[in-house]
């Protein structure tokens, strides 16, 4: 029987691991991010799954043939619900249809060393070795830190999962401002990120006259600028493109600074669009460099492809949620990235959605409202009958 109440007391204890005010701090493999991650498989051996953390840090919940998760790391400043709804979500339903589902916790989806990490190495996309020299922007690599969490076997075979289903929130406007309760997801969109680095000339804010700068954070706003311009042409409305992370050197008053990095984001639906907007950011950083007489160098381009979800599931998802929810759903692309991605080179894979309130995410105050919560659980718990 599925337990509405036990389901949102596990939420609420997971939010208290890195608890800051309404929202969490579990960063993958630091601390906070540890600890829940080993209580997350004390849950799962206590629910009669079989709990394995993996050499990547992803914790799994063996079971059944119906895989059911997301994440448990956050964003440097996270939401409650992020990640870990699914689960959660995962594991009431597994709960509630003993022998039907597995749950998994993937490591490092929010990016701190590479983006959707440790789903992207369960799918073969990534080797451990090569995920082992990625850095976060400390310098720390990913094969140091996972060194904190050692491993107590290895990850299950794909081949041992039938489908894999991703319940999350929105992280957006569109549930919320309908007043909806499900989303049942169509497409994920593709991302591509490039770290940039523009070097000019540290020197003394008061001697240094105008003309003879070579200043890096001039140098950024031209690259800014340069950048709007260059994508007016190839984007479309529902194109994104972010300046996320900006590290200023020295930053100090009286110094002119002498290095910029930043990171550049862009999302989109399209395969094509999205190579259009590399060429033409590429380009734009290119000549913001030369015009602002600085050396730049631009990282090699870290990419997720589009990801369709399963038409079949997607069905199956819809049916439910027609059940618990009538009249009060839709099918919705999801402008956020997730594990599913991933893990949609090895099996079929479908999400779900809850609203969140005013669209907001990657935030302290990220939050959804608890009927919503339940009602997704339902939705969920009902698919996973229908595919049992
Ligand atoms: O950035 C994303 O879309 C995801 O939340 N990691
Ligand atoms: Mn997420
Ligand atoms: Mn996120």
């Amino acid at each position: 029987m599925l337990d509405p109440a036990a389901f949102l007391d596990d939420l609420d204890t997971l939010r208290g691991i890195g608890r800051r005010g309404t929202g969490v701090v579990r960063r993958a493999f630091d601390p906070d991010d540890i600890r829940a991650r080993r209580r997350l498989a004390d849950r799962f051996a206590a629910a009669g799954l079989d709990p394995v953390i993996d050499p990547a840090g992803n914790v799994w919940g063996c079971g059944g043939p119906i895989l059911i998760g997301s994440h448990t790391d956050t964003q440097p400043e996270g939401g409650w619900l992020d990640g870990s709804l699914g689960v959660i979500a995962g594991l009431a339903v597994a709960r509630a249809r003993p022998g039907a589902v597995s749950v998994v916790s993937f490591q490092d989806e929010e990016g701190r060393f590479g983006a959707t990490t440790g789903s992207e190495i369960w799918s073969g996309a990534l080797s451990l070795d090569a995920a082992d020299a990625l850095t976060d922007l400390d310098g720390t690599t990913f094969g140091a830190a996972r060194c904190a969490l050692p491993s107590t076997g290895s990850a299950p075979d794909p081949a041992r999962f039938r489908t894999y289903l991703e319940p999350h929130i929105e992280q957006g406007p569109v549930l919320d401002a309908a007043g909806e309760a499900v989303g049942i997801v169509t497409a994920i969109v593709g991302l591509r990120q490039v770290t940039v680095t523009m070097e000019g000339r540290q020197n003394h804010a008061g001697t240094t006259p105008m003309h003879l700068r070579a200043d890096a954070l001039r140098g950024f706003g031209m690259a800014q600028d340069a950048i709007a311009t260059a994508l007016e042409d190839v984007v479309t409305p529902d194109s994104v493109w972010t300046i996320g992370h900006v590290a200023l050197h020295p930053n100090a008053p009286s110094i002119v600074p002498g290095r910029v990095r930043f990171t550049v984001q862009w999302r989109d639906a399209s395969a094509a669009r999205l190579e259009r907007m590399e060429t033409a950011i590429r380009r734009a950083l290119e000549d913001a460099a030369r015009a602002s007489v600085l050396r730049i160098d631009i990282s090699d381009t870290t990419a997720l492809p589009p990801a369709p979800m399963d038409s079949t599931l997607q069905d199956v998802l819809a049916r439910a949620a027609e059940r618990e929810a009538p009249g009060r759903w839709r099918r919705m692309p999801s402008g956020a990235l997730h594990d599913a991605t991933n893990v949609a080179r090895v099996l079929p894979v479908a999400m779900l959605f809850a609203p969140s309130i005013g669209g907001i995410s990657h935030a302290f105050d990220e939050d959804t409202d608890r009927d919503d919560l339940v009602t997704m659980l339902r939705v969920l718990d009902r698919a996973v009958g229908e595919l049992t």
